[in-house]
């Protein structure tokens, strides 16, 4: 049993649907834990070391963020806060009259176990920034990220679509991998 610390009902939902293929049990508590100001790396290392030692349980964080290649990486490590604030039209409109509309969504896993140390594993998907918000399915950024090659942003693609190659499938894959073996 694993247990995936976040506060966002989304990321459940989500991993939910990636862990189904495996034979690993996933539970879910939205313990809220302290994210000093750092890389996404960073904060998954202590929250998954906070949380482990907190609960006693092996725990997954996860913290993710859209960095956009025209705005230097920006929201980057703030996604959360510019998501609440500025929302997916004060970035459109950031982006005015900007022709690089390259863009990728990062995720960083953390993973602990209560008696050893974290470590992390990470994910990318790469794509655009629309020139605007279109579905509205997913979460957050999710209608202003153009995928290419699927002709779609992530908010025109359902939880299963999405689940194919996201950021977060990316980086879940890799620590079930690596879980798996060991
Ligand atoms: P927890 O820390 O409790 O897991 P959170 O929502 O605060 O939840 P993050 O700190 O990882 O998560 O913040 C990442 C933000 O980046 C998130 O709030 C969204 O605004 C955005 N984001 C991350 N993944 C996304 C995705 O798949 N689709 C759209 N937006 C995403």
């Amino acid at each position: 049993m694993i247990t995936f610390i976040t506060g966002n009902k989304h990321k459940v939902i989500e991993a939910e649907n990636i862990f189904k293929d495996y034979d690993i049990n996933l539970e879910h508590i939205d313990l809220g834990y302290c994210e000093p100001q750092g890389t996404l790396e960073e904060v998954a290392i202590s929250g998954a070391k906070y949380a482990s030692r907190k609960l006693n349980k092996p725990v997954i964080v996860e913290d993710a963020g859209l960095f956009i290649k025209a705005l230097k990486g920006f929201p980057g490590t703030y996604s959360s806060y510019v998501q609440e604030t500025l929302g997916n039209q004060g970035i459109l409109k950031l982006l005015d009259g900007v022709n690089d509309c390259y863009a990728e969504f990062r995720s960083v896993i953390g993973y602990c176990a209560p008696n050893s140390e974290p470590k992390i594993f990470l994910g990318k998907v790469i794509g655009e920034i629309a020139v605007e918000e279109k579905g509205d399915l997913g979460f957050a950024f999710d209608p202003i990220f153009y995928v290419p090659a699927e002709g779609k942003t992530f908010g025109e693609l359902t939880t299963e679509e999405k689940n194919q190659f996201s950021h977060r499938k990316n980086s879940l894959e890799k620590f079930i991998k690596w879980y798996s073996i060991q």
